[in-house]
């Protein structure tokens, strides 16, 4: 029988290679080091100090071994529940201890969840354009990296570039889309719904066109219709097969999805900024939704993650990870050991990060003709670099907000 593993120290660790990124390092007495992601983009300040302040001094001296207990420990003794900053701190916690486990195992934490129920996490990457010229050139350039599956977000005319829409040309090298801007603190986009809803089923039409019926195509309306808004463009997309309509309604109110289903069956994902498994409880039980947008990094963890997505394989929901840049390395793998693992696997977002985070987080994920393997290391197979990491000092960056041509806040 393994003994205990008992924790040395958690440490908080802020840096930003491109872009911020906050993440936990917990060591235990014998030097195992296991890494957890704490990333939460725009506000990621407030879960390191609830880290550094709140949670590290309570790690000390605990058997890391003990993953569940501790999850509980913290859910429960924290008396204030849920929310991103509380969820993606313990996230950290979790994640950092599943690493320890699987290094002093010797396994992959795949292995752990039970081992692989499949080769490869099929990914979709992103495309996006100022027109439909520049949106081609960006698919094309996502099919020759081998993507079966592509996000498609495109610039509707008359309103600037909008949600989604990279800066450059987006033909050749990485593709990059970074929302949260170092510009300023008050980012703001124009935006009008009526336009963007006319505008879209003729884009999705031209892309079928272009690309032919066997890529699968993905959209994320980011939380700006209406229910009828989203029930119509629903259905106006359903001759061009989507694999999914992303969080076309806001999120707080997930009864609206009833009117929504009533009239489309384009399949609707939802979720990346909820972050547990109460928050998913009526689009679940109701079959509101087909995919849960849920991240490991914002939801509590591999293991509550997990119980979530269990809870959704009940009713035939599959998982669809939240996984752009924002997402770090660590998280990207925490999230790469669970899709090889569960049943209800669906899909897994995946954006490159810059070179320079490969600097800092040396990982062990690969990816190849579509797919990613979180690799064989043991445990989560991250590493991190604290000389480069010295290199690359925080610089605040904020997410924009949305306003109509009114002049009115929307949802971004
Ligand atoms: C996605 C998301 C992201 C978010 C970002 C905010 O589907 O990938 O919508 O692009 O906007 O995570 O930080
Ligand atoms: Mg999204």
């Amino acid at each position: 029988m393994t003994g205990a593993a008992r924790i040395r120290s958690a440490e908080v660790l802020v840096a930003s290679p491109s872009r911020n990124f906050v993440t936990l390092r917990i060591t235990t007495e014998d030097g195992v080091v296991g890494l957890g992601d704490a990333t939460l983009n725009g506000r990621e300040l407030a879960v390191a100090s609830y880290l550094r302040d709140h949670i590290a001094p309570l790690l000390a001296g605990l058997d890391a071994h003990r993953i569940e207990d501790t999850w509980q420990f913290l859910y429960r003794s924290a008396y204030w529940r849920r929310g991103p900053v509380t969820m993606s701190a313990i996230a950290a916690v979790d994640m950092a201890l599943w690493d320890i486990k699987g290094r002093i195992a010797g396994l992959p934490v795949y292995q752990l969840l039970g081992g692989a129920s499949r080769e490869g996490a099929l990914v979709y990457a992103h495309a996006s354009g100022a027109d439909l010229e520049d949106l081609g050139d960006s698919v094309r350039a996502r099919l020759e990296e081998g993507y079966r599956a592509i996000r498609l977000q495109v610039a509707v005319p008359g309103m600037g570039a909008g949600y989604g829409i990279s800066s450059g040309r987006a033909s050749g090298g990485r593709y990059t889309y970074e929302p949260a801007k170092r510009a300023g603190l008050r980012v703001e986009e124009g935006w009008d719904t009526a336009r963007y809803a006319r505008h879209l089923p003729g884009v999705f039409e031209w892309a079928r066109h272009e690309f032919g019926s066997e890529v699968m195509l993905l959209h994320d309306a980011h939380h700006r219709l209406t229910p009828t808004q989203a029930a119509r463009l629903g259905r106006d997309l359903e001759p061009y097969d989507l694999f999914w309509l992303e969080d076309c309604t806001p999120v707080e109110n997930p009864e609206v999805l009833r009117l929504v289903r009533q009239h489309t069956v384009t399949p609707i994902a939802i979720g990346e900024v909820l972050n547990s498994v109460w928050d998913f409880r009526t689009l679940i039980s109701e079959q509101l939704i087909d995919y849960v947008r849920a991240s490991v990094t914002h939801t509590g963890g591999i293991t509550h993650l997990r119980r979530l997505l269990d809870f959704a394989a009940q009713y035939q929901i599959k998982s669809g990870s939240h996984g752009p840049t924002d997402i770090s390395p660590v998280g990207m793998a925490a999230a790469l050991h669970l899709d090889l693992a569960i049943h209800n696997f669906g899909i897994q977002e995946y954006m490159a990060h810059a070179p320079e985070v490969a600097e800092v987080f040396r990982t062990s994920y690969r990816y190849a003709d579509g797919s990613m393997h979180p690799g064989d290391e043991p445990g989560l197979g991250v590493d991190y670099d604290d000389d480069a990491a010295a290199r690359f000092a925080y610089s605040p960056a904020y997410l924009p907000a949305a306003r109509l041509v009114d002049g009115t806040m929307h949802d971004w």
